[in-house]
């Protein structure tokens, strides 16, 4: 979508002037301002409070060494990440991404993304976001905890329960936080939930490991139901096999779908008959192995190299789990050439603009990242309720407040595209209902 608003177009020029050679943080940003005109036609008081100028720079941006020996005693060095980017509504949340492509401005389209995202959740969080150029891929368990540890060595100075708690993304699951948690707690000597997607036996939440992926099936489900259809029957294609696509895989198939394919960084599996999800939770899970092994396993699926050439496969709901820009143009043209009318989104921003353009263009169902994904960090919301009141809810309870949350960001979503003249466009409902809630509380609290 176009911007034609002087003053939004001047600031995006600003920003790009300000943040040269970060593309995906402007992507980002121009993504969110396309849609925020008739906000900001209806509301020249938060233009004059100056809050856009405010909310496209990060409150904070630390940027640090990370040494590290390997088992042979090679000296290796890492650069870390934490973007503090808006505390307007809570204190700072947000993953942590480990690696290889990671930079600033990767953590900056994310920290910027996590604002509207954790702002739609209804629950008390500002929005951040860390990592590092790590790649865990190959490493032993030891490597990996002595990364985290030299990662904590530094964080642990900027971070804490009632200011900044980090937690997964991509690389960065439970084995990685609890060797976070434990250098944390080493060096504060306190036991605080700093860190969510914690291990069920050191105060993590039931439920968390499943919530982005269920999320994403709960918030999509609503948008389906809203347009009068459903999961049930549906051919389905998730990309990546990681934690998100994981549990999108098996909410999608207890809702009645087919999930065809799924994917990793090197390429994609076929399984016409329908994914094995136990084969591939103890592939990636357990054993953390590549995606092609599952066909040793069912011969009748395929493995083709590459990770673009899942978009060619016939479906009718496409839900990308695996990283951004996945789908451009050229991918998106050949789901709809090939039937799929819904993609929701699991990853942060996988769609690049012109693939979105092909989704609006084209009447699909789309479900935007910054609300079809925020159930992950919603039950990290729950987490951090749970460890400061000293309590634990059971899976059930955990998942019927997820299963709340979604319904009421779909609704947000809803709501506000209606009201701002873009009925069915749930990017522009997402992004002005996000905005909206963090922009009047920088507005409420002034100049900081
Ligand atoms: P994981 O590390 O568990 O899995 C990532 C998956 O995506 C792997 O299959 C990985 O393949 C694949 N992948 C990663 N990078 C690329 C790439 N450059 N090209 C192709 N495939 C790639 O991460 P998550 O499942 O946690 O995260 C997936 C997405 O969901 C990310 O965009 C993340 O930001 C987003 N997200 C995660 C949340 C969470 O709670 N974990 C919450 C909300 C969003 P390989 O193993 O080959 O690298
Ligand atoms: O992108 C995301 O929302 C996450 N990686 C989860 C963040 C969190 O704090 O749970």
């Amino acid at each position: 979508m176009a911007i034609k608003n002087a003053y939004l177009l001047d600031l995006l020029e600003r920003t790009k002037k300000r943040n040269p050679a970060e593309p995906e943080f402007i992507q980002a940003v121009t993504e969110v301002f396309s849609t925020l005109e008739p906000v900001i036609e209806q509301r020249p008081d938060l233009v004059e409070a100056g809050v856009l100028e405010r909310i496209v720079e990060p409150e904070r941006q630390i940027i640090f060494r990370i040494p590290w020996v390997d088992d042979k005693g090679v000296h290796h060095v890492n650069r870390g990440f934490r973007v503090q980017f808006n505390s307007a509504i809570g204190p700072y949340k947000g993953g942590i991404r480990l690696h290889p492509s990671v930079n600033l401005g990767i953590i900056k389209f994310l920290g910027f993304e996590q604002v509207f995202k954790n702002s739609l959740t209804t629950l008390p969080m500002g929005g951040g976001k860390g990592g590092s150029d790590f790649d865990p891929k190959g490493k032993t368990d030891g490597e990996i905890m002595r990364f985290c540890q030299s990662f904590m060595a530094e964080l642990y100075r900027h971070i804490g329960a009632d200011c900044d708690v980090p937690a997964g993304d991509i690389g960065t699951g439970a084995r990685e936080i609890g060797y976070m948690f434990g250098m944390y707690k080493k060096l504060r000597n306190e036991w605080v939930g700093v860190l969510t997607g914690k291990g069920l036996t050191y105060g993590g939440s039931l439920a968390r490991k499943e919530a982005t992926g269920y999320g994403l099936c709960y918030f999509t489900n609503e948008m389906l139901k809203a347009n009068g259809t459903s999961f049930e029957g549906k051919t389905v294609l998730v990309s990546g096999s990681g934690n998100v696509a994981i549990y999108a895989c098996e909410k999608a198939t207890e809702y009645g779908a087919k999930v065809v394919a799924m994917s990793d960084s090197n390429g994609y599996i076929y399984d016409k008959n329908c994914i094995n999800l136990d084969i591939v939770k103890r592939l990636k899970e357990v054993e953390r192995k590549r995606i092609k092994e599952y066909v040793n396993e069912v011969p009748t699926a395929e493995y083709h190299d590459g990770c673009k050439g899942i978009w060619t496969i016939p479906c009718d709901i496409a839900l990308p789990c695996a990283t951004q820009n996945e789908i451009d143009g050229e991918s998106a043209e050949a789901l709809v050439k090939n039937g799929c009318k819904v993609v929701s989104e699991g990853a942060n921003m996988p769609s690049t603009p012109e693939a979105i353009d092909v989704y609006l263009s084209n009447g699909l169902l789309y479900g935007p990242a910054k609300a079809a994904n925020a159930g992950g960090v919603a039950t990290s919301g729950l987490e951090m309720s749970q460890n400061s009141g000293r309590i634990s809810w059971t899976f059930e309870e955990v998942d019927e407040k997820l299963h709340n949350i979604m319904k009421s960001i779909f609704k947000a979503c809803d709501e506000n595209a209606e009201k701002y003249g873009m009925k069915g466009n749930y990017m522009a409902g997402a992004n002005i209902a996000g905005f909206i809630k963090v922009a009047e509380a920088m507005k409420a609290q002034g100049d900081v």
